[in-house]
């Protein structure tokens, strides 16, 4: 149960993270062998599986069998109390603290509480703010909450803030999955300079330079999942 710690320390050592997204929804376990090695021989760190919209029990086959073909650290990065499975190592207890639906501040934490106890999986508390970028994506839809207006740097900013006064050990900023437009630079920026604790970017990243624009405007780790489903040459851009 050191994935947290492990995060820490490599901010320390001035390393950045990636984590690739797997979403079980648009994967296939047929696929898992081939694409995990490509993922094994990127810089990518750290595997996320989980998705807006999922069938039930599908995570937990998808997890066991990613698990075997690789030593990454394996997150859930869950849409819903279905996708936890103690099959992984660690679960990014989310809150999301942009928009103001009861379910998805507190509720589906606390419905999710009789699964938790029973894995032993390292929990995780993540802020996660979601901000507009140019199209609905799913997570809007799901959760019903309105995205954070980019303009509002401040009250994103503020936002974030809140998160880590409150206990929370990580902040997400998310445009989205499949966003047309990442989160601005400035908004990283911004948040970075004001919360101590890690900080994770994604959605919508597509290409190395999105990627690089992320981690110089003080993104700790970054999360990829579109870009590789839709194109797996991107892996080979990111070769160790
Ligand atoms: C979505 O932040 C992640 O929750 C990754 O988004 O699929 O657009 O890379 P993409």
């Amino acid at each position: 149960k050191n994935i947290y710690k492990n995060i820490k320390n490599s901010i320390l050592n001035h390393e950045k993270l990636l984590a690739v997204l797997i979403d079980p929804d648009k994967f296939s376990v047929d696929d898992v062998a081939r694409f995990i090695k490509k993922v094994n021989q990127s810089v990518a760190t750290h595997i996320f599986v989980g998705g807006s919209t999922v069938k039930d029990k599908v995570t937990e086959v998808l997890v066991s069998e990613i698990k075997t073909h690789t030593k990454r650290p394996i997150v859930l990065f869950p849409g819903a109390i279905s996708q936890i499975t103690n099959k992984a190592d660690a679960l990014l207890f989310l809150s999301l603290i942009s928009g103001r639906n009861p379910d998805y501040l507190i509720g589906k934490h606390v419905e999710s509480i009789s699964i938790i106890k029973t894995t032993n999986l390292e929990v995780i508390s993540t802020g996660y703010i979601l901000i507009e970028s140019g199209n609905e994506t799913a997570i809007e839809r799901v959760t019903q909450t309105q995205p954070m207006d980019k303009n509002t740097i401040q009250n994103i900013v503020n936002t974030a803030k809140a998160g880590e006064l409150l206990g929370m050990k990580l902040i997400y900023l998310e445009a989205g999955s499949g966003a047309l437009n990442p989160v601005d630079s400035e908004i990283i920026l911004k948040v970075k300079n004001e919360i101590k604790i890690p900080l994770i970017v994604g959605g919508g990243i597509k290409n190395t330079q999105q990627l690089e624009n992320a981690y110089s405007s003080g993104a700790d780790m970054v999360v990829i999942g579109t870009a590789f489903e839709e194109d797996e040459t991107f892996f080979d851009k990111l070769r160790k």
